[in-house]
This record gives structure tokens, C-alpha cells and sequence, in this order.
């Protein structure tokens, strides 16, 4: 069992697709281990997106993010971070295999629905920023 942390991105709440994600996500058998409806502060965005500070994109990333609700959610299953990006799909929508969640309800890199973490390391240091260890389970209910 891996776990990884995903995020609907404020569009994809603003849009209601935050039932039909989760149900792609807890229909191909992914464990819930905590979720919750939150927003996110300019220093909570800036830390989970440290890797992208200095680019072009990143003040304009920094204000969709902050601009309204996200679902943060940590999943557990076999090969779940790799697994679930590509069930996400490519970062860039129009580049996105079809049958992808970004493929199916994204039409921009700049708003693309969901995030998952790319490795291990990144799995840990966002369940981290996110969660309080006591609001997550411990192992699958
Ligand atoms: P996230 O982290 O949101 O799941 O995206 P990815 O892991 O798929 O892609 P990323 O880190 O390269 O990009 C982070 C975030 O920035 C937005 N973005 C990205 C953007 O607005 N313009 C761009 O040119 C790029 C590359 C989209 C996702």
C-alpha cells in the first residue's frame, strides 16, 4: 500500500465535478485515508508549489489556487502515486490520454482539475502541508 496526496483544484470545485472525480478515484478501489473541503492560503500554495517558484506561471498559479475552495484527499493502493497520475492524466489537458480525468474535464494547463503527487518524497511532504496526522487514518477502514 502507497499513499498519495490529490487535490481538486478550485475549478474543479467551482465547475461540481467534485463528486464525479471522487467516484473515478474511489470506484477504481483507491482507500480513503482523510478528505476534506479547505482553502488554501497564499503561504500553504507557495509551499506546495516551492519547486515552481521564479517561473512565469507561478504568481498566476499562486491566484487560481487561493481563489476558491479545494478537496484535499490522501489515497492509499498499490502504486498509488504513479497510478493515480495516470489516471489524471498528462499535466497539460490537450495532451491528456482520452478516458483521463484532465482529458475529460480540462481544457487548460493554467486550470487542470486535479493535482497528485509525481514521487514518494512529494507524497509525504504534501500529505504533510495538508493534514494533521491525527485527521488521517491510520490504514485503510
Ligand atoms: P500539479 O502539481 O498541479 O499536479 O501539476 P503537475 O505535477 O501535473 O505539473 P507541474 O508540477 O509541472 O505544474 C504545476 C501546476 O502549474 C500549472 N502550470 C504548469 C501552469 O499554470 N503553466 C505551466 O506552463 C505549467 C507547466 C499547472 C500545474
Amino acid at each position: 500500500m502507497e499513499r498519495t496526496f490529490v487535490m481538486i483544484k478550485p475549478d474543479g470545485v467551482r465547475r461540481g465535478l467534485t463528486a464525479d472525480i471522487l467516484a473515478i478515484f474511489l470506484r477504481k478501489g483507491y482507500r480513503l485515508l482523510g478528505l476534506k473541503l479547505m482553502r488554501i492560503s497564499r503561504e500553504l500554495a507557495e509551499r506546495h508549489y516551492a519547486e515552481h517558484q521564479g517561473k512565469a506561471f507561478f504568481e498566476p498559479l499562486l491566484a487560481f489556487m487561493t481563489g476558491g475552495p479545494v478537496v484535499a484527499m490522501v489515497l492509499a493502493g498499490t502504486d498509488a502515486i504513479a497510478t493515480v497520475r495516470t489516471l489524471m492524466g498528462a499535466t497539460d489537458p490537450a495532451k491528456a490520454q482520452p478516458g483521463t480525468i484532465r482529458s475529460m474535464f480540462a481544457t487548460a494547463v493554467t486550470e487542470n482539475v486535479v493535482h497528485g503527487s509525481a514521487s514518494p518524497e512529494d507524497a509525504e511532504r504534501e500529505i504533510a502541508l495538508f493534514f494533521a496526522p491525527g485527521e488521517l487514518l491510520a490504514g485503510p477502514a
